[in-house]
């Protein structure tokens, strides 16, 4: 019995050492602390091997660094103004952590420019010289990507490979000429996986020096997609992997049936830019009451004999589709994601829908 109860006490304290000592040297220095107590969705899976900065990168949007509030009235995608500098237009972008209404009774915490979702459109003329004043508002760092033009290789953003990244309080400044006209947009090319799918976006419309050269219709209507995850009351960047799965989906910053309406009459035209936000998922985008015309892809303009027709559209992550439809009948049409998923909020369908859904009204 003496010697049973030895080897039982000794153990239970080696027990004991080998549960409290890598609690404490170990494993709290290599999780929690390094990557200041975030969390990841459930269902994402860390093993030993997996670095903590990854952890972080999957982490939710830390609800204590809020810097403003907005109510579900708020729009995003607002026109940016600009000030005159020597013949250079001069615009200030601003990235900082909001808390965002997608819905009546959902928010979320996001990663925006100039505070709203999307970030504020740019708007430009072909020609035009520009310069853009980043400065750094989140708690880790940032570029800017324009993507799609054609500019000066420092100008493009991708960090550590075209240029540092710019530090939170940092401000890093790009410029140039826009050479091409179209459907454009701008984003992060500093961990894009994490800051883009937290809500740094924004769509760069440009303007051709003709006017001849642009596409007409009646009414000229933006639409930019994202994904979101939000869980228990945390926002956490989607990526398609285990627990990384988007359970809202947004149009212009609104889940439906909080989207806009779109009025027009019989007869009209619009012109729908699907703008490929969206850097998770692929979007098959659809216009009930009959095809539309694609008249421009990626900013380019179609030549009129190449142009065709289509009723969908794959709008993937970085893609640009300008579309024109025309209001054929009376009644309520759907611009739509084709993938039911899409159009749910939370897995549940709302007043007909939810998510990536825009209804038409034509009279
Ligand atoms: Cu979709």
């Amino acid at each position: 019995a003496p010697q049973v109860a030895a080897i039982g006490m000794a153990s239970l304290v080696a027990l004991a050492i080998g549960m409290i000592a890598p609690a404490n040297w170990l494993n709290l220095t290599l999780s929690a602390r390094d990557v200041g107590g975030v969390i990841m969705p459930q269902g994402m899976i860390m093993d030993r091997d997996t670095p903590a900065d990854t952890m972080r990168d999957m982490a939710a949007a830390d609800p204590r660094l809020v810097t403003a509030s907005y109510d579900l009235a708020a729009k995003g995608d607002r026109e940016l103004p600009f000030r005159m500098e020597s013949g250079v237009k001069v615009f200030e972008l601003r990235p900082s952590v909001i808390r965002w209404h997608i819905l009546p009774d959902i928010t979320v915490e996001a990663y925006a420019y100039n505070d709203q979702i999307p970030g504020p459109r740019i708007h430009i003329r072909q020609g035009d010289r520009v310069r853009i004043n980043v400065t750094n508002g989140l708690p880790e760092e940032t570029t800017v990507h324009w993507h799609g033009l054609i500019l000066a290789n420092q100008m493009d953003g991708p960090a550590g490979i075209t240029q540092p990244p710019i530090e939170p309080g940092e401000t890093y400044s790009y410029e140039f000429t826009a050479t091409q006209h179209g459907t454009y947009f701008y984003h992060p090319h500093a961990k894009p996986d994490r800051t883009q799918a937290l809500g740094l976006y924004g769509a760069l419309i440009i303007d051709p020096a003709d006017p001849a050269d642009e596409v007409a219709a009646d009414h000229d209507y933006v639409i930019e997609l994202q994904e979101w995850l939000v869980r228990e009351g945390l926002t956490y960047p989607s990526m398609p992997m285990d627990g990384g799965m988007p359970n809202f989906f947004t149009i212009n910053g609104k889940a439906y049936p909080s989207t806009e309406t779109i009025r027009m009459k019989v007869g009209e035209t619009l012109k729908v830019r699907f703008i490929g936000t969206n850097n998770g998922f692929i979007h098959p985008m659809h216009i009930h009451g009959g095809p539309f015309e694609v008249v421009a892809r990626d900013g380019e303009t179609i030549s009129p004999s190449a142009r065709f027709l289509a009723d969908t559209v794959n709008v993937g992550p970085g893609q640009r589709y300008d579309v024109v439809w025309t209001a054929r009948r009376l009644g309520k049409w759907l611009i739509h994601c084709h993938i039911p998923h899409h159009t749910t909020n939370n897995n549940a369908e709302v007043k007909g829908g939810g998510g990536l859904m825009v209804v038409i009204d034509v009279t």
